[in-house]
């Protein structure tokens, strides 16, 4: 118990004698003839709480029920009238305390059981106190009092009783027991008080504190911080209660830097080890490259050549600049160079590498080297490069050029002994033919025409043809000409040749164009033979559908490619936009569902006009399903709720494995519902990051296979996406892929990823082709531009496309040829077809049934898969149309057998 006694049991130690003042005191009232020393309290202070023994009132040595010796105080003059005795303390020391308890122990007489006349008897007596003057503390009375019987019994009958005297305000007091006429034996007498005890709690030390006078105060106390520790934050602080019980600790104090806490205590670190934040628990071990050679250290320094900056963090080891970029290649495109490398060797031990490229340009006949001037651009920028690749631009042509590339990293700059390194490229640029066109095709002869190169090194003298039949470049043929036009004859028909162009000034020949494809015309017999089968197929397969319109084709693809003639009967997506009440087209595409049959179990995530939620759906007489729940949000204008359901009468005139189902629309009670089925794995962009590298080559271009037959559905209906981007697919848990987010120019107001366009509008820059983005030409050709971007964010899990490049960068390199590289151990072919789509010319591009034929192609041979990416083919173009050929008796198949399916 937190409790000091002052004075104890009454006991017979040593008799002495009142101090002077008491003894004075007591000359006039009573005259003492015992006086006692009371125990010594539990500090081993001498505490004179000494009885003074007066009038009546007996020292009577006794034993207990037990037998043991007991000192007491008696008086019991229950016979006589008006009795008034007293018995005194002496001066009690209150050290400090304010508030102090007394308990009494004593036995009484009860009156009752005394014999004969008991007419004076009492059953209690009063406590007085005295500090300048008398205070009657209580009168008290017994709780048990004992009779006649209990004295031959030997029955104590001992009553405790406990007071408190405060707020005091002397040094000291004294105590007094008045008898006014009862049989009282006092056995003990002990005073004490209550305080907090002397603490040490987390590493603060408090002092042995007295309580406040006041029930319920507290005492606020300020901890002093054991040797070597330091306040946290604030001065420790701890709240004695009147209890004596230490409350509320607030703040504490921490070892200093060096030091560390062992057993409440601050100990110092040892050599080797170091501790540098108030916060961290204890010294750590130097991390790797650094030291501590004294103890109690508060950083570790850096052995020689390592380094460490500021925002280092002090666990970190001491790091060192990288070596230089390995395996730099250069591939030149006219005046443009991409440079790429790998990663140095050594890092440094740092994550932070930048590469930084210093251009100079080489001076004719020895000169020497010149920097590069401020019209040489770099995409994304010169310097601070986190990817290992840059795009240089507007070089000069025919020129040669010397690339330094350097690799730092944070230290670099403190690293000044530390030789730059660096890995050098030397280049030459040309200026070639960028684009050759096909004019007037014959069974024998193709007509072509190129534009003039952009910046010719010097007049240009003539040009030269080289072409040959495809996969026949053993043997060629090369033709001249002065005109920027040319007729090439004598070829054979219906046969497949490659071409390419390069201009001569008088600085020598300039780097020939890349491969173009053209065709020759077949026989006549072949054209009539095939478009016979076409049409006859045409007819033999054409569906009941046949009152929706068909789709409206771009003539030049229609000319491009034969295969994707439409045929009579293929259905045809009507745009809701036809109907005058947008009710009605709702519900002429979605079935209306009762909102009883679905129950919402949780919120997946939100949408533009509100929670996107899933749940199972019961519909009469079908086996229940999970589906998704897009809700309206309430508080709806009318326009938005027309908006909300425009993507339900898109989505629901699609039936396709790889297009997002509708199960129907919630409009006769609110909130609104668009029902979908449900898709475990969410939207793919998310779905790839979270799995990075978990998937085989395989299952990726099975994903890829899906979208594309998903988008080669929506294209065949004759509708365009315009936001065909990893975020907007969503994968079930079979990991099948399938398109979604439908509407037109709402869905691009909902992504965030579009951005306002000079010409207005809304459009994901980074997603859409070069003429949808300069003047709103969204077409199918389009979408595979798109569609080139999800394989390339496919097969980087989920990276963003161009990274952190800013939209403007993203344009302006796009329109400069500047293409994705392909995606780390990406498939060769499937590069091949990113490129493809990326065909700046849109009708080069693939049709999305060759992207699904070469892709089931590659799926059914997976070794053509082997070969990966390899850096010398990241940046090369090829012409659109080159599988075009192998694909099209599939194709005729396909689309013969899918109408089929459609009846
Ligand atoms: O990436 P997520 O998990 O997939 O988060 C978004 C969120 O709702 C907002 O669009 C998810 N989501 C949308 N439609 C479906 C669906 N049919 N099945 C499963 N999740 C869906 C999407």
């Amino acid at each position: 118990m937190n409790a000091l006694i002052i004075s104890d049991n009454i006991t017979k130690n040593t008799i002495g004698f009142a101090d002077r003042d008491l003894r004075a005191s007591l000359l006039h009232t009573c005259t003492p003839f015992k006086i006692f020393v009371l125990d010594k309290n539990d500090r081993g202070n001498t505490n004179k709480a000494i009885l003074c023994v007066y009038l009546h009132w007996e020292e009577i040595g006794e034993v207990d029920e037990d037998y043991a010796p007991i000192h007491t105080y008696q008086v019991c003059r229950v016979m006589e009238q008006n009795q008034n005795n007293w018995l005194y303390t002496n001066w009690i020391l209150t050290e400090g305390a304010q508030r102090v308890y007394i308990e009494l122990k004593f036995t009484l007489r009860d009156c009752n059981s005394l014999p004969g006349g008991v007419g004076t008897c009492k059953e209690t007596f009063n406590m007085v106190l005295k500090e300048n003057r008398y205070i009657k503390v209580d009168t008290i009375a017994a709780d048990e009092s004992f009779t006649e019987l209990d004295l031959g019994d030997r029955v104590m009958k001992l009553n405790t009783e406990v007071r408190d005297l405060g707020p005091l305000t002397h040094k000291g007091f004294y105590l007094a027991f008045q008898d006014l006429g009862a049989c009282i034996a006092l056995v003990s007498v002990r005073v004490f008080y209550k305080r907090c005890p002397f603490l040490v709690k987390s590493l603060a030390e408090f002092p042995d504190t007295i309580p406040g006078s006041e029930a319920s105060q507290l005492v606020e106390v300020v901890g002093h911080c054991v040797n070597n520790s330091l306040p946290l934050y604030e001065p420790p602080r701890m709240h004695c209660s009147t209890e004596g019980e230490w409350l509320v600790p607030i703040g504490k104090c921490v070892c200093k830097p060096g030091y560390e806490e062992i057993s409440g205590a601050c100990q110092v670190c040892k050599v080797g080890f170091y501790r540098s934040l108030l916060e961290s628990p204890g010294c750590s071990k130097c991390p790797p490259h650094s030291v501590a050679r004294q103890t109690g250290a508060t950083v570790c320094t850096c052995e020689d050549g390592y380094y460490k900056i500021e925002s280092d963090p002090s666990n970190m080891a001491c790091t060192r600049p990288p070596s230089a970029p390995r395996n730099a290649i250069s591939n030149v495109n006219e005046t443009s160079v991409f440079l790429e490398w790998s990663i140095p060797l050594e890092t440094g031990g740092r994550k932070d590498i930048r590469y930084n490229i210093l251009c100079r340009q080489v001076l004719p006949e020895g000169r020497g080297l010149d920097e590069c001037g401020p019209n040489v651009r770099f995409l994304p920028r010169r310097v601070a490069l986190s990817n290992t690749s840059v795009m240089v631009a507007d070089l000069q042509s025919h020129t040669n050029y010397s690339f330094l590339l350097e690799a730092v990293n944070g230290v670099s700059e403190l690293a000044k002994d530390h030789p730059k390194q660096y890995v050098s490229l030397n280049v030459t640029t040309n200026q070639a033919v960028s684009v050759v066109r096909k004019g007037h095709t014959g069974k024998s002869s193709i007509a072509l025409s190129w534009a003039e190169p952009d910046r010719p090194n010097g007049i240009i003298l003539e040009y030269e043809i080289k072409y040959f039949e495809k996969e026949q470049d053993s043997s060629y043929t090369i033709i001249k000409s002065k005109d920027t036009e040319m007729v090439v004859e004598g070829l054979k028909p219906s046969s497949v040749y490659i071409f390419q162009v390069r201009a001569r000034t008088s600085a020598g020949y300039g780097a020939f164009s890349r491969r173009f494809e053209f065709q020759t015309s077949p026989y006549l017999a072949i054209t009539l033979a095939l478009v016979l089968l076409a049409v006859v197929a045409g007819f033999l397969l054409s569906g009941r559908r046949c009152g929706y319109s068909k789709a409206k084709q771009d003539p030049e693809e229609e000319k491009m490619h034969f295969h994707n003639v439409k045929f009579p009967g293929v259905r045809t997506y009507i745009d809701p936009l036809t109907y005058e009440d947008p009710n009605q087209a709702v519900h002429e595409f979605a079935q209306e569902i009762d909102v009883s049959s679905i129950s919402i179990e949780r919120i997946i995530g939100a949408g533009e006009f509100g929670e996107v939620c899933c749940g199972p759906l019961r519909l009469p007489g079908k086996r229940e399903i999970q589906v998704a729940i897009k809700t309206l949000k309430v508080g709806y204008t009318e326009q938005q709720r027309r908006d909300f359901l425009w993507e339900a009468s898109i989505m629901g005139q699609f039936n396709h494995p790889n297009i997002i189902r509708l199960e129907g629309v919630v409009t006769k009670s609110k909130p609104v519902m668009i029902i979908t089925e449900y898709m475990e794995n969410g939207s793919l962009d998310t779905f790839l990051k979270k799995n990075d590298g978990q998937f085989t080559v395989i299952q990726l271009v099975g994903m890829l296979r899906g979208i594309a037959s998903g988008m080669r559905y929506l294209s065949d209906m004759g509708y365009v996406h315009r936001d065909l981007a990893a975020r907007n697919i969503l994968v079930n848990g079979n990991l099948v892929c399938k398109v979604s987010d439908f509407g037109l120019s709402r869905v691009l107001e909902d992504d965030p990823e579009a951005a306002y366009t000079t010409r207005g509008g809304k459009i994901p820059i980074r997603w859409t082709a070069p003429e949808a983005i300069a003047y709103r030409k969204f077409t199918s050709a389009s979408d595979v531009w798109s569609y080139g971007i999800v394989m390339w964010e496919v097969m980087s899990y989920g990276e963003r496309p161009y990274w952190e490049m800013s939209n403007q960068d993203v344009i302006k390199a796009v329109e400069e040829s500047y293409r994705l590289p392909g995606p780390m151990d990406c498939p060769e072919a499937l590069y091949h077809l990113m490129m493809d789509c990326w065909q700046h010319e849109r009708t080069n591009r693939p049709k999305f049934d060759e992207i699904v034929c070469l892709l089931d192609k590659l799926i059914r041979n997976p070794s053509s898969l082997k070969k990966l990416v390899n850096s010398s083919h990241r940046y090369e173009g090829k012409s659109g149309s080159a599988f075009t050929l192998i694909c099209i008796a599939v194709l005729l198949f396909r689309t013969s057998f899918q109408t089929k399916q459609q009846l």
